[in-house]
């Protein structure tokens, strides 16, 4: 049942609000990116959220990772600007430089992992908070900020609010409004009827489909928002065109089949949705 409060998006006006691109338009109009993440066995959830932010109109995309990991970053896809980081000489240059953080995707929960995510809270840009990120702040390894996205999936709220995945399922309006008031900023609680909630408002996106449980997909999505917030749209509104065009996109990939569907097919849509 949804709640009468509850505003049902479509992607569409959510597009048409998007300012055109002026004639004279140049990268630094649109804001730099910085992905936080890819521990051990997870560069690509970094890589990923890093492509889908180019995708979605990013001016500049850096990725502080594993120093492991940045030759494969770099030959998958070239625009991206991976650095090795090691110690927090190595990442406060790329913090400062940075207007959007995305911070999570792969990110681990090793030391190194904490220490990165303490670095990022603390520099007080605007970010989108996901996965280890959000594991992380569950463990109370770290303390929430004002004004942060935050994008759980089920596993990830339950963590946050100390209950199981079950509870959050069978009411996820409730359990929403509960992280929104836990944590403040916007919260997006992912899953089928993904919920989009900041104090004010609850939205609810249809968009999405089945074909969408696969790994890699919510590390597309941070990408995506995080993109929306380097090009100037407020919070709420990134997150909510954020989940409705990663629900869009994944739809019409989906049209060619959805249970082999993974989370690079979205990016050519994302592009195309964007226009
Ligand atoms: P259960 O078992 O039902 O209680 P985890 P992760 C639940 C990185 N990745 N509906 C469900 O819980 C990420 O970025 C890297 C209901 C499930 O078992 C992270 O940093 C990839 N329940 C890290 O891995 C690709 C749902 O959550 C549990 C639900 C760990 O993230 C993969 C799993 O969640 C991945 O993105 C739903 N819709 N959705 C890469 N290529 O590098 C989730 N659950 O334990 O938080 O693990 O999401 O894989
Ligand atoms: P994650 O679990 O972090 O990889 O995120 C999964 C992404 O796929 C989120 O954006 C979910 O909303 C989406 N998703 C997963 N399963 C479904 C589903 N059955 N219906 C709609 N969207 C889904
Ligand atoms: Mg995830």
């Amino acid at each position: 049942q949804v709640p009468a409060d509850c505003f049902r998006l479509q992607l569409e006006p959510l597009l048409d609000a998007m300012p055109p691109r002026p004639a004279t338009a140049h990268k630094g109009l649109y804001g730099t990116v910085l992905v936080i993440g890819g521990d051990y066995g997870m560069a690509g959830a970094a890589a990923l959220a890093a492509e889908a932010a180019l995708r979605c109109g990013a001016g500049l995309v850096r990725v502080a990772t594993r120093p492991q990991h940045v030759a494969a970053l770099v030959a998958r896809t070239p625009e991206i600007m991976p650095v090795g980081v090691e110690s927090g000489a190595d990442l406060q240059p790329l913090l400062d430089s940075a207007d959007t953080l995305v911070v999570g995707p792969g990110l681990g929960q090793s030391p190194w992992s904490e220490y990165l995510l303490q670095a990022a809270l603390a520099s007080g840009k605007p970010m989108v908070l996901d996965a280890d990120g959000l594991n992380l702040l569950a463990a109370g390894k770290v303390q929430p900020r004002p004004r942060m996205i935050v994008t759980p999936h089920p596993g990830e709220a339950a963590r946050l609010l100390g209950v199981s995945t079950a509870e959050v399922q069978a009411d996820r309006f409730a359990a929403t409004s509960a992280l929104q008031q836990k944590l403040g900023g916007v919260v997006v609680l992912k899953g089928n009827g993904s919920l989009i909630a900041s104090e004010k408002e609850m939205l609810l996106s249809d968009y999405g489909n089945p074909g969408m449980a696969s790994g890699g997909m919510g590390d597309v999505l941070s990408g995506v928002i995080g993109a929306l917030l380097a090009q100037g749209q407020e919070p709420l509104a990134a997150a909510a065109l954020g989940v409705c065009l990663h629900g869009a996109a994944a739809d019409i990939a989906a049209e060619e089949g959805m249970r082999g569907l993974v989370a690079t097919d979205l990016m050519p849509w994302l592009r195309e949705l964007l226009g």
